[in-house]
């Protein structure tokens, strides 16, 4: 079985997106028997969505998380609902900056996650990471992905969902005043471990878990 496991390039003006280093570590991972394919997207909103439909037909996932970034976060927040809406604060990579359209015409106001989300949570807490749900993905590039993959997914039997994570320390120490953050080696092993209980359907942690190497931490 394979994962998808998506990524974004830095944006807003930012040299490095921990969510594309948290996939690109995990690239190539087997987590209870399933192979993790990482794919950065663009944060363009032109060419995000069709970056996506790509990587989704190209890998075939039985399982499909989209990471991105939220500056200002101080846990690992896993998206409940994806909206219908962009209405972009920054500009995107293309200097684009849409506002108050729809992500896609003639489909539905929103699509919640897919993933067993509090499972996901609940696991990553008893392992020691700050994690909590969230009811908004914004309505910038990450808010697209998410709707977009639901969409494309619609129907399909495939637990698909969106997370985003933490600044990384070395970004949160050039903002004053400091923004919350989070070191990769944990973001990569809270995400690691979100894709085992995915994966699992968050019925069993001990069955998904042991030949896979817990975090640690
Ligand atoms: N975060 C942005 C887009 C890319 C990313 O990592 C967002 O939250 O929309």
């Amino acid at each position: 079985m394979n994962i998808l496991l998506t990524g974004f390039e830095p944006f807003g003006g930012e040299a490095i997106n921990p969510s594309w280093e948290v996939a690109r570590a995990l690239n190539d991972q087997v987590i209870a028997g399933a192979t993790v394919h990482a794919r950065c997207l663009p944060t363009t909103f032109g060419g995000a969505p069709q970056a996506l439909a790509d990587a989704l037909s190209i890998v075939r996932p039985g399982l499909v998380i989209a990471l991105g970034m939220a500056s200002g976060r101080s846990e690992i927040s896993i998206e409940r609902v994806a909206v219908n809406l962009i209405d972009a604060r920054i500009a995107d990579n293309a200097n684009e900056r849409p506002q108050d359209l729809p992500v896609r015409d003639e489909a539905p106001a929103a699509y919640f996650s897919t993933l067993p989300i509090k499972a996901m949570r609940d696991a990553l807490r008893a392992a020691g990471h700050p994690a909590g749900l969230s009811l908004s993905a914004g309505a910038f590039v990450c808010n697209q992905v998410f709707f977009e993959l639901q969409h494309q997914l619609v129907g399909r039997g495939i637990p698909s969902g969106f997370i985003h994570v933490p600044a990384l320390p070395e970004q949160a120490a050039r903002v004053q005043p400091t923004v919350p953050s989070m070191g990769l080696a944990a973001q990569i092993d809270a995400i690691r471990l979100a894709l085992a209980v995915a994966l699992d359907g968050g019925e069993s942690l001990a069955r998904t878990l042991p030949d896979e190497g817990a975090p640690t931490s």
